[in-house]
């Protein structure tokens, strides 16, 4: 039975209130916690549509509501959660939705004895599978608290082939402090963002230079870039504002995705803003068979857009982030549609994380191809140590 249900606010990585949940289940304490973006998609579901202390005391009634509830019936629990919201973007009950599915999740798993990642793989009929790992090395874009002049948001590492989460972790380790040892030499170490990635005091240009001089150098890791342009798009001109002055129209920023891609970059996530298929479309269609092209925002972990992105052929890999979804429900059902129509899976962190580590066991118990996390931090590196205790098991 789901009881005894507790609500709580606490702090994410950056400092900003969010919601937990906690459960007791054959007397063992189960958590579930709320992670927040910064650059957010306008198609994602609501986080907060009031503060963290409100959403909980103005919700007491929720909570009876779900008292009692048999356990092991996620859809139905889901569902009910919808009911409740009456919204389709749950913009009454925000992130109460979430953490409220996923705690039900850990606990319909830890009533059957089982982990989440066992528990949700067990209706699939493929083996759970260790995703590899994507790791954030430098930043720019908003993920800091002043503005900076690396207008792209993410750059990211991966090893194609390893023996371990252990090896891959090392390798993407590797990369991180070889940038950090290059920036300090340089004298542009800034810091680390709100992901732990490096933040330096450098242009967009000298950034790629950097990348491309590191890519050089470790040619058997695969490099990429969450471009995150719907932040620097101005919607009313249509134009991608570069810190640089540089204005690219839909032409120009295709044509510079391109030049990305020739010049090595085999993950490109969000390139375009977030309602342009067209362009998604077109670069996947020439340079899908070289590159992932990932929608992150563009998609924002909803089945419907995923349908849409479909039929239009944008992008071959998509980001899944369970808060954008709102339950474990829809999360499951955008990885299954995106398995179906061979999409890479890549779960993925945001930027405001807390320890929950659901994301690890949510990659591995639905098969997905990648995981995207920070590299070093707790709240990032829980997640890599939660993926290295699965693997044990398998
Ligand atoms: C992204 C995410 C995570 P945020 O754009 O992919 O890196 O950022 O959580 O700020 O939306
Ligand atoms: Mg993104």
């Amino acid at each position: 039975m789901f009881e005894d249900i507790r609500l709580r606010v606490v702090y994410n990585s950056r400092g900003e209130k969010t919601l937990e949940a906690e459960t007791k289940i054959n007397n063992e304490k189960i958590k579930a916690s709320y992670p927040s973006g910064k650059s957010k998609s306008s198609k994602e579901a609501v986080s907060f549509p009031e503060s963290p202390e409100k959403l909980i005391a103005n919700n007491k009634k929720i909570l009876r509501k779900l008292e009692g509830f048999e356990l092991g019936r996620q859809k139905e629990f889901d569902g009910m959660l919808e009911e409740i919201d009456g919204t389709n973007n749950f913009s009454n009950i925000g992130a109460l939705s979430l953490v409220l599915s996923e705690l039900y999740l850990k606990a319909s798993a830890k009533n059957e004895n089982l982990e989440p990642w066992q528990y949700l793989n067990k209706k699939s009929r493929k083996a759970p599978k260790i995703p590899k790992l994507l790791g954030n090395f430098l930043g720019g874009g908003k993920h800091f608290f002043i503005n900076n002049k690396v207008d792209f948001q993410e750059f990211l590492v991966f090893s194609n082939r390893v023996k371990s989460v252990w090896e891959a972790q090392e390798k993407n380790l590797i990369i991180y402090k070889r940038v950090c040892e290059i920036l300090k030499k340089d004298r542009k170490f800034f810091g680390k963002n709100d992901e732990n990635a490096l933040f330096g005091d450098i242009s967009l240009k000298h950034a790629l230079d950097l990348v491309e001089n590191i890519r050089l150098e470790y040619r058997n890791l695969g490099f990429g870039i969450d471009v995150a342009a719907t932040c620097f798009f101005n919607n009313k001109n249509k134009t991608y504002e570069y810190y640089d002055g540089m204005i690219r129209k839909e032409e120009g920023q295709l044509e510079f995705m391109r030049f990305l891609i020739e010049s090595g970059f085999t993950y490109l996530e969000d390139p375009f803003e977030e309602n342009d298929f067209e362009s998604f479309s077109r670069l996947t269609k020439e340079k899908g068979k070289k590159a992932m092209i990932c929608g992150d925002d563009l998609f924002s972990t909803n089945p419907e857009i995923l349908e849409r992105g479909i039929k239009q052929g944008a992008c071959n890999a998509i980001i899944i982030k369970p808060n954008q979804a709102g339950t474990i429900t829809r999360t499951v059902d955008v990885v299954r549609k995106a398995k179906e129509n061979n999409y890479i899976t890549i779960v993925s962190h945001r930027s405001g994380e807390t320890e929950d580590t659901i994301i690890a066991d949510l990659g591995a118990g639905l098969e997905m191809d990648f995981i995207k996390t920070g590299i070093v931090g707790g709240e990032r590196t829980s997640k890599i140590n939660r993926l290295i205790e699965i693997e044990e098991k398998l």
